[in-house]
């Protein structure tokens, strides 16, 4: 792991980097003091009346430090407590003018600062990255123009379809009132209680127990805005928008048992992969997406774009790519930045608009009302995080750590004390609301739309690949096989995943013990669509992660086993040819102290079998040597380190004896081992030999995906 330059002048900078300079604390050189500077020699002892005797109240330090220390915690966030954050800029390719006024969307030589925060939803601040979860992708763009906030997640629909529900559907996945348990899962009675009585989460389920809810890391997923925008160019002229953001790294998965045994292996697992990728100068970079449609094709496609529980496929509204984000910097103080920074899907600049999607219209209010709780009243877009570059000037005032001096007298409009300052905006300038004709009832009630809850949830299962498919049933049976309630595993089976999949259903009830469904009969054609001739499809291509490029190992880990005798030159080979593809090996050995190599040299292990495994790896290597493999066959944890990475489907490579590991790990059901040559089969490369030419490149090859032609299914 790479350690932190020391210098933060010398990390890249942005303009809102450097605007928070002058709130920076730097301690290097400078004393030791209270919070009202005044200059502390001792912090170790009280104040007594003797040296045995009680403390005394007038020692100010002593109550200074412990009040702010007993003071420290704020309310974590209602959902999505537990992220990490990341400074970064954006830079659109060309002009999107036609569309938009946002100047960071039509000044390609802009660079546009913003804060990222990625996350998980349903786990408390200290919970696990890796677990079964959505995952947030919230961007907060400094513009010139203002702060423009897209609070997006890692899948493109949600669970309900209206706002209203969202306190309903939290506190069902939420750890149970009565016990606290479980933390940060969603197998348990209450989630899928509501799951089964509420159709329209049928949808973002299916996405909650595929690959997509387990990414190997915040670099290699995707975002999305999730609800339908607008955009609004300067002639005032509108269209709708779907946001999307694109990992250049590609899309990839964990293992669902790598994922759980990380949770306890390494629970910062994904804030430990984005820290070290951005300290290493790894810049984690993703491509913004647009689908831009017509203002009236809100219902061109058999369903309701104001629907949040719907995607467009990409087939019928390609995704544009228009410009990239690049992240460059890791904050400097996680509380300042990543916990104090607030997101609000109100925050919106001139150019960009909302829309009358139901989900939304709460989320306006929402994230501006939780942030009072969570910090403490109505300045917090005053905090450094939250501050806007361009100026901010008008009347609001005082409240609870007010730190904007006005020096004005006049603080309200109009005024003639303060010369009518600040004045209004021009109207070409400003923000103005889309004046979209909107009239009806008052009603309580759901639009006919928003009516079907099951063809986009079937389009997306059919979508899949086969071993994607199998890792939802796989994530279905465990996650309802934890349900107590039999009825509630009934219900969902019955009323829920039959109107998916028939067959997916018949093996859930299967798996989880209930009656298999009445209805046999096969899925009805997934046209997403209840109008006749709508534009449709009955599979997207772009919903598997399968599909997206798997060509590259920028990046990844790869662990290589070695004890004394290791062939040292043919790890040298192999660590060369993933380095020229922008990987790293890590070398793993008895202990932190140097192995020899067969030809003598010394290499010092970076990691133990002792305080590491192969979850935290992409790949795993053993390279030849008699004497260090039978020493590797003698350590559990070396076999283990085989297996695991066997069973999770991950590339692995072994030369000349080191093949005899998957023996003793279990692994029997290869070809056997290549008498000459080297022979890459099911991700598993092996070789007859050390320096086998073209073991490094196929090795590479294989670390680039997952080979989850290994599995077999559970049931
Ligand atoms: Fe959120 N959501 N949400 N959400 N959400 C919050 O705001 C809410 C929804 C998302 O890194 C909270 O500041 C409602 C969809 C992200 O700080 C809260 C509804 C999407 C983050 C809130 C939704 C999201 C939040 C909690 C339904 C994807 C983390 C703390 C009407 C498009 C932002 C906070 C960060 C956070 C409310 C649904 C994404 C309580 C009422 C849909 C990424 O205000």
């Amino acid at each position: 792991m790479k350690t932190r330059k020391p210098s933060a002048k010398s990390r890249p900078t942005t303009l809102k980097v450097e605007s928070l300079e002058p709130h920076r604390m730097h301690a290097e050189g400078k004393v030791l003091t209270t919070d009202q500077g005044i200059p502390i020699s001792d912090t170790d002892n009280s104040l007594k009346a003797g040296v045995r005797g009680p403390t005394l109240l007038e020692d100010f330090h002593f109550r200074e430090k412990m009040m702010r220390f007993d003071h420290e915690r704020i309310p974590e966030r209602a959902v999505h407590a537990r992220g990490s954050g990341a400074h970064g800029y954006f830079q659109v390719y060309k002009s999107l003018e036609k569309y938009t006024q946002a100047s960071f969307l039509t000044d390609p030589s802009l660079r546009t600062p913003v804060f990222v925060r990625f996350s998980t939803v349903g786990g408390s601040r200290g919970s696990a990255d890796t677990v079964r979860d959505v995952r947030g992708f919230a961007t907060k763009f400094y513009t010139e123009q203002g702060n423009f906030d897209l609070v997006g997640n890692n899948m493109p629909v949600f669970f309900i379809q209206d706002g209203i529900k969202f306190p309903d559907f939290v506190h069902s996945v939420k750890p149970e009132p009565h016990n606290e348990i479980p933390q940060a899962s969603s197998a348990h009675d209450s989630l899928w209680d509501f799951v089964s009585l509420v159709p329209e989460t049928s949808h973002m389920v299916m996405w909650l127990m595929s690959d997509r809810a387990i990414p190997r890391s915040y670099r290699m997923m995707e975002g999305f805005g999730v609800h339908t925008f607008r955009l609004v160019n300067a002639e005032g002229k509108a269209h709708l928008v779907k946001f999307h953001w694109k990992p250049l790294l590609g899309n990839h998965a964990l293992a669902w048992d790598e994922a759980q045994k990380l949770s306890g292996k390494d629970p910062d697992f994904h804030r430990r992969d984005l820290w070290d990728a951005i300290e290493a100068g790894d810049f984690p970079e993703y491509e913004l997406g647009l689908q831009i449609l017509p203002e009236g094709d809100e219902l061109k496609y058999g369903f309701d774009l104001l629907d949040a529980t719907k995607l467009l496929p990409e087939e019928l509204v390609p995704v544009q790519r228009v410009g990239k984000l690049t992240l460059n910097r890791n904050p400097d103080n996680f509380f300042a930045e990543t916990e104090q920074v607030a997101f609000c899907v109100a925050n919106v600049v001139p150019g960009i608009d909302f829309t009358n999607d139901p989900l939304m219209q709460a989320r306006l209010f929402s994230y501006l009302d939780t942030q009072l709780t969570r910090l403490g009243g109505p300045n917090f877009a005053e905090l450094p995080i939250n501050k806007p570059v361009c100026p901010v000037t008008n009347h609001q005032q005082d409240g609870f750590g007010r730190h904007t001096i006005p020096t004005s007298r006049a603080n309200y409009h109009p005024n003639t004390l303060g010369g009518g300052c600040p004045v209004l905006a021009n109207p070409a300038m400003a923000f103005h609301h889309r004046q979209e004709r909107v009239e009806g009832h008052k009603i309580r009630a759901r639009s006919n739309s928003f009516s079907d809850h099951f063809s986009q949830a079937t389009l997306f299962y059919k979508s899949l690949s086969k071993p994607e498919q199998e890792h939802v049933v796989a994530a279905l049976e465990f996650e309802i096989g934890k349900v107590e309630r039999v009825e509630i595993r009934e219900r969902v089976v019955n009323q829920i995943l039959v109107n998916i999949d028939p067959a997916l259903a018949a093996r859930v009830a299967r798996a989880v013990g209930v009656e298999p469904p009445k209805a046999t009969k096969p899925a009805k054609a997934p046209k997403a669509s209840g109008k006749k001739g709508a534009p449709s499809v009955d599979t997207s291509p772009a919903l598997s992660m399968e599909n997206s490029p798997h060509d590259s190992i920028k990046t990844r880990k790869i662990a290589a086993l070695v004890s004394d005798g290791f062939a040292g030159k043919e790890l040298d080979g192999v660590r060369k040819a993933l380095a020229e593809r922008g990987a790293t090996l890590e070398v793993v050995g008895p202990t932190l102290s140097p192995v020899t190599s067969l030809e003598g040299r010394e290499e010092r292990p970076l990691r133990t079998f002792a305080n590491t495994s192969s979850v935290t790896y992409d790949a795993v290597y053993v390279p030849g040597g008699e004497k260090s493999v039978a020493a590797l066959k003698r350590v559990p944890q070396a076999v283990d380190f085989v297996r695991e990475a066997y069973i999770h489907c991950k590339a692995l490579a072994l030369s000349a004896d080191a093949v005899l590991l998957l023996s003793a790990a279990g692994v029997d059901d290869l070809e056997p081992a290549p008498t000459k040559g080297v022979e890459a089969m099911r991700g598993v490369v092996r070789s007859a030999k050390t320096e086998t030419k073209g073991f490094g490149q196929l090795f590479a090859e294989a670390i680039a995906k997952r080979h989850w032609e290994r599995e077999t299914p559970l049931a």
